[in-house]
C-alpha cells in the first residue's frame, strides 16, 4: 500500500510560530543536524541551520499537501523540463513561509545578519534561459493556485557555466553550484529507477507488437526533491530532480587492486556523466549522443515515477489519462511519448490502440521557438543505437499517423513527406517537434503572435489536420520573485497604494494604481524608489537613463543593434561635446552559448566599445556602457528594479515570447521594442502611448527577405550607420569587432541594418519623454498598473482551464 497510509493517525508535533519557537528550532538544527554549537558555528553552519529550520516549516505544509492531494486523487500535472532556473531559495522560502523577521531575530545571538547569511545561498543553476525560468515561474504559480503538480528535471552537477570577462571576451568556468551541498534538497534513494540504453530488441512469441528490449547498458536514476511552496496558501508542491549513478557493480575492485584506477571507475563515470552538465557541448557526435541520453534519462525516470504514483491510488489503465497530464516543456522531453508507449505495450502488456489512446490524452506540448534550427532532430542511426526499441515504436507511430494524413489528404505525397516524423532530406532524422505534435492532445505557443506563426508557418500542415489542437497560452512571470523579492521598495509603495499586499496573488489588482499615476506625491515616491534601486545597483550615475538589455546573447535578439546605437551616440557626442545630452547608462548582461562564436564576437565588441567610451573624456560624462558578468536570476533581480528602459528589440517573428520584457515592464521600465513575441501584448495592455515601438513587423520582415534583402543598401544610404560600421572596420575599438561588421554587411540574417534608422528615431522619442520627468513617471506607473495580465498565475490558470483541465485542491489549514 502507499506510504501515505503510514501517516494516518500519527499527527506531527506542530512547529511553533513564535520568535522563541523559531529560535529554539534554529538552535536545534545547529546542534543536532549540523553537529556544532553557537560558539563554534561558522557562517555557513548558520546558513545551513537556518535553511533547515525554514525548510521544516515548509515540510510541515508539504506533508499536509501530500495528504490532501492523495486523498483527493485528482488529475496531476507533471511538468517535464530539461531546465529549471529556480533562483536563490532562502529569500523565497522565508517569504513563502512568513519567517523573514523571525529568522533575522533568531540569527542575532549567532552574531550574524540575515543579509550576510543570504549571500551564502547559491542559486541552483539548472537552466539556461527563458524556458528554464518560465518552468520555475509556472511551478511557483501552480503551487500558489493549489494545483497538484510535480516538476521533473535533472539534477545537473554543473549548471550553465559561470561567465566572466577576460580581455573583454566571455570566459566560461564550470558552475559547481552544489559544491557546499544543497540544504533545500531531500534525497529519495528508495525511489531510484533503472534506465537502459543501447542493446537490441527481441520478438515476444505470440505477440506481433510487443518486443523485449535487452539494454546494453543500465544506469540508476536517483531522485531528490526540492519544495515548491505556494504563496499565501498552504500548498507545497515539489520539483523532483534525477541524478545518474552507476550501480554498485560499476566499481571494478579487481582493476582497482591491479592499479588500474581510471579503468576501475570508468563505468561509474560514464553513468554519472549523464547528469554531469546542462547542455553538454554538442559539436561532437559523443556530445550529441549525451544530450539524447539525458533526455531519455529524464523521461524514463519520470514516467516510471508518475506510473508509481498513479498506481498508489488507481488500478485501471483507462483512468491514467484522467489522472495524469504531462506537459512537455519544449521538445527536450518528447522521447517520453515513445517511452510511455513502450512501458504500456511491452511492460504492462496493453494493446497498441489502447496504449496510443492513453498516451495521446496524457501529453501536451509547449513549443518555445520559431527558429527552424531550434526544432530538435536526431539522426535515425543515433536513435537506433541508443534507443533501438523507441525507434521501432516511433516508426509504428509514424506509420499510423501517415495513414491518417493520407486519409485526410489523399494523394498528397508532398504533404506526407513534409509531415512525416522521419525527415528524409539528406541524413534521415527523427523530427522531435513532429513527434510532439502527433503524440499529444494539445500544442501551444507562448504568446499570441508566436502561436499564430506556429499555426501559419512552422506547424501549418499539422494545424490544417488538427486545428483544435493548437492553442495559445501567453507566458507570465512570478510577481513574488520579480516584484516582491526583487524590488521590495516598489512592493511597499504598491502595497501602500493598494492598501495591502493582496495584489501579490491577484496581480490584476495593480490596475488600481492607475488613479495614482497623476498624484504628484505618489509619483515622487515612485521616482525615489527607482533612484534608490539604481544606487544599489551601482552600475552608473543614478540620475542617468538606465537602459538595459539583459537576455541570452543571440543574433536574433539583436544586441548588435543596441551596439550600433551606442556607437552612433558616441559619434554624436564627440561631434558636439556641448550638446544637451541625456546621460545614459547602457547595461548589457547575458551569456552566449560557448560554441556560438558570432554571439561571442558581439560580447567582445560591446566591451571594446565600453572601454573606448570610458577612456574618452569628452563622451564618458554622458555615456557609459556596462557589461554585468554572469547573468543569472540573482543578477536579474538586482538589475530589473533599477531599469528605466527595457530593450526588446529582436527581429519581429523571431522571439517566441520573451519574459524579461514582462519583468521589466512590471517594475516600471518603459519598453522600446518591435512587434515581436509578447511585446505586442505588452503594448496592447500598457497602451500605445506608453510603449516605444519601432521596426519592421513579422510580415514585413519575411517579405524583406523574400524580396531580396541587401544590407549594403542601408549602409550606403545612411551616413550615421555607415560611420558606425566604418569605425568598427577601421579598428576604432581596439581593432575588435570586424567579424560583427562583416556579418552585418554581408548577410545580416536578422535585418539589423533594416531596422537601424527606425530604432534610432525611436530612441529620440525615448529622450523626449525622459526630459519630461512627470510624463515619464506617469508612463512608468501605468506600465506597472497595466501589466497584471503577465502574472504566471494567469498563465497557469489558462493552462489549467484549457489544456490540463484540472481544478485546485486546497490544503486545509492546520487548526
Ligand atoms: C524561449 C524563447 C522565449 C520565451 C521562453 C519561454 O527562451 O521567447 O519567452 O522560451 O517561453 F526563446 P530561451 O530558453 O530560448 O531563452
Amino acid at each position: 500500500m502507499g506510504r501515505m497510509d503510514l501517516r494516518q493517525g500519527i499527527g506531527l508535533r506542530r512547529l511553533g510560530s513564535t520568535a522563541d519557537d523559531f529560535q529554539q528550532d534554529l538552535l536545534s538544527s545547529l546542534y543536532y543536524r549540523k553537529g556544532t554549537t553557537v560558539e563554534s558555528a561558522s557562517a555557513r553552519d548558520a546558513y545551513e541551520a537556518l535553511a533547515l529550520t525554514v525548510r521544516d516549516r515548509l515540510a510541515d505544509r508539504r506533508a499536509r499537501t501530500a495528504a490532501a492531494q492523495f486523498a483527493h486523487n485528482p488529475r496531476w500535472v507533471y511538468y517535464l523540463s530539461a531546465e529549471y532556473l529556480l533562483g536563490a531559495q532562502l529569500e523565497q522560502n522565508l517569504l513563502y513561509s512568513g519567517t523573514g523577521d523571525l529568522a533575522a531575530q533568531a540569527l542575532k545571538p549567532l552574531g550574524r545578519s540575515l543579509e550576510e547569511i543570504e549571500d551564502l545561498d547559491v542559486e541552483p543553476g539548472l537552466g539556461n534561459g527563458g524556458l528554464g525560468r518560465l518552468a520555475a515561474c509556472l511551478i511557483d504559480s501552480m503551487a500558489t493556485r493549489d494545483i497538484p503538480a510535480v516538476g521533473y528535471g535533472i539534477r545537473y552537477d554543473f549548471g550553465i557555466f559561470k561567465q566572466s570577462l577576460e580581455d573583454g571576451g566571455q570566459a566560461e568556468r564550470a558552475d559547481d553550484w552544489a559544491f557546499h551541498g544543497n540544504p533545500w534538497e531531500f534525497p529519495a534513494p528508495d525511489d531510484r529507477q533503472t534506465v537502459g540504453f543501447y542493446g537490441h530488441t527481441e520478438p515476444v512469441p505470440g505477440s506481433p507488437v510487443r518486443k523485449r528490449w535487452v539494454p546494453g547498458e543500465t544506469v540508476l536514476g536517483e531522485p531528490s526533491h526540492m519544495l515548491v511552496p505556494g504563496y499565501n496558501t498552504e500548498t507545497v508542491n515539489i520539483v523532483r530532480l534525477w541524478r545518474a549513478r552507476g550501480s554498485e557493480a560499476s566499481f571494478d575492485l579487481s582493476r582497482f587492486s591491479a592499479g588500474q584506477y581510471a579503468e576501475a571507475v570508468q563505468e561509474a563515470v560514464r553513468a554519472e556523466n549523464i547528469s554531469k552538465v546542462l547542455y553538454p557541448d554538442d559539436s561532437t557526435e559523443l556530445g550529441r549522443e549525451l544530450r539524447l541520453k539525458q533526455q531519455y534519462f529524464l523521461c524514463s525516470c519520470s514516467l516510471r515515477d508518475i506510473i508509481r504514483r498513479f498506481r498508489l491510488r488507481n488500478e485501471n489503465w483507462d483512468d491514467f489519462a484522467d489522472k495524469t497530464i504531462i506537459q512537455l516543456n519544449d521538445t527536450h522531453p518528447t522521447v517520453a511519448i515513445p517511452e510511455l508507449m513502450r512501458l504500456l505495450v511491452d511492460e504492462y502488456e496493453l494493446d497498441w490502440d489502447r496504449a496510443w489512446s492513453i498516451t495521446r490524452r496524457t501529453f501536451a506540448y509547449t513549443c518555445h521557438t520559431l527558429l527552424p534550427e531550434a526544432l530538435e532532430t536526431w539522426p535515425v542511426h543515433m536513435f537506433e543505437r541508443l534507443l533501438p526499441r523507441h525507434l521501432e515504436i516511433i516508426y509504428l507511430i509514424n506509420m499510423h499517423f501517415l495513414r491518417e494524413v493520407e486519409a485526410h489528404f489523399p494523394g498528397d505525397a508532398d504533404r506526407i513527406r513534409r509531415m512525416s516524423i522521419i525527415g528524409e532530406n539528406g541524413e534521415r532524422r527523427v523530427r522531435m517537434a513532429h513527434l510532439a505534435v502527433v503524440g499529444t492532445e494539445a500544442v501551444n505557443g507562448v504568446a499570441e503572435l508566436h502561436s499564430k506563426l506556429l499555426r501559419e508557418t512552422v506547424l501549418q500542415d499539422f494545424a490544417d489536420l488538427w486545428p483544435a489542437k493548437f492553442q495559445n497560452v501567453t507566458n507570465g512571470i512570478s510577481p513574488r520573485r520579480f516584484i516582491r523579492l526583487a524590488n521590495p521598495r516598489l512592493s511597499e509603495v504598491i502595497s501602500d497604494g493598494l492598501g495591502g499586499d493582496g495584489w501579490l496573488n491577484d496581480l490584476d489588482r495593480l490596475a488600481e494604481l492607475e488613479s495614482l499615476a497623476d498624484d504628484p506625491a505618489f509619483r515622487e515616491r515612485w521616482r525615489s524608489v527607482k533612484r534608490a534601486n539604481k544606487v544599489d545597483l551601482a552600475a552608473g550615475d543614478p540620475d542617468s537613463l538606465t537602459d538595459v538589455m539583459i537576455k541570452r546573447f543571440h543574433e536574433y535578439k539583436r544586441q548588435q543593434l543596441k551596439l550600433l546605437h551606442v556607437i552612433t551616440m558616441y559619434h554624436r557626442i564627440r561631434e558636439n561635446p556641448n550638446g544637451d545630452w541625456i546621460p545614459r547608462t547602457v547595461l548589457f548582461a547575458g551569456k552566449a552559448a560557448p560554441a556560438y562564436h558570432a554571439a561571442k564576437h558581439i560580447i567582445r565588441l560591446i566591451n571594446a566599445v565600453a572601454a573606448t567610451i570610458a577612456a574618452d573624456p569628452v563622451v564618458a560624462p554622458h555615456l557609459r556602457v556596462v557589461f554585468a558578468e554572469n547573468y543569472n536570476v540573482t543578477l536579474a533581480e538586482r538589475i530589473i528594479p533599477a531599469a528605466d528602459l527595457s530593450e526588446q528589440i529582436s527581429l519581429a517573428g523571431k522571439e517566441a515570447s520573451g519574459t524579461g520584457n514582462m519583468k521589466l515592464a512590471l517594475n516600471g521600465a518603459l519598453t522600446i521594442g518591435t512587434l515581436d513575441g509578447a511585446n505586442i501584448e505588452i503594448r496592447a495592455h500598457v497602451g500605445e502611448e506608453n510603449f516605444f515601438l519601432f521596426g519592421l513587423d513579422a510580415f514585413q520582415a519575411a517579405e524583406a527577405r523574400i524580396n531580396g534583402y541587401h544590407p549594403r543598401e542601408h549602409y550606403e544610404r545612411d551616413a550615421e550607420l555607415r560611420a558606425a560600421l566604418d569605425a568598427i572596420n577601421a579598428g576604432a575599438f581596439g581593432g575588435v569587432g570586424r567579424e560583427v561588421a562583416e556579418s552585418l554587411l554581408g548577410w545580416d540574417e536578422y535585418l539589423t541594418l533594416a531596422d537601424y534608422r527606425s530604432y534610432l528615431d525611436c530612441q529620440e522619442e525615448v529622450e523626449r519623454a525622459w526630459r519630461d520627468r512627470d510624463r515619464w513617471t506617469r508612463m512608468s506607473i501605468l506600465n506597472t498598473a497595466r501589466c497584471g495580465f503577465f502574472s504566471a498565475d494567469r498563465t497557469v490558470a489558462d493552462y489549467a482551464a484549457r489544456i490540463w483541465r484540472v481544478a485546485p485542491v486546497p490544503v486545509p489549514r492546520e487548526d
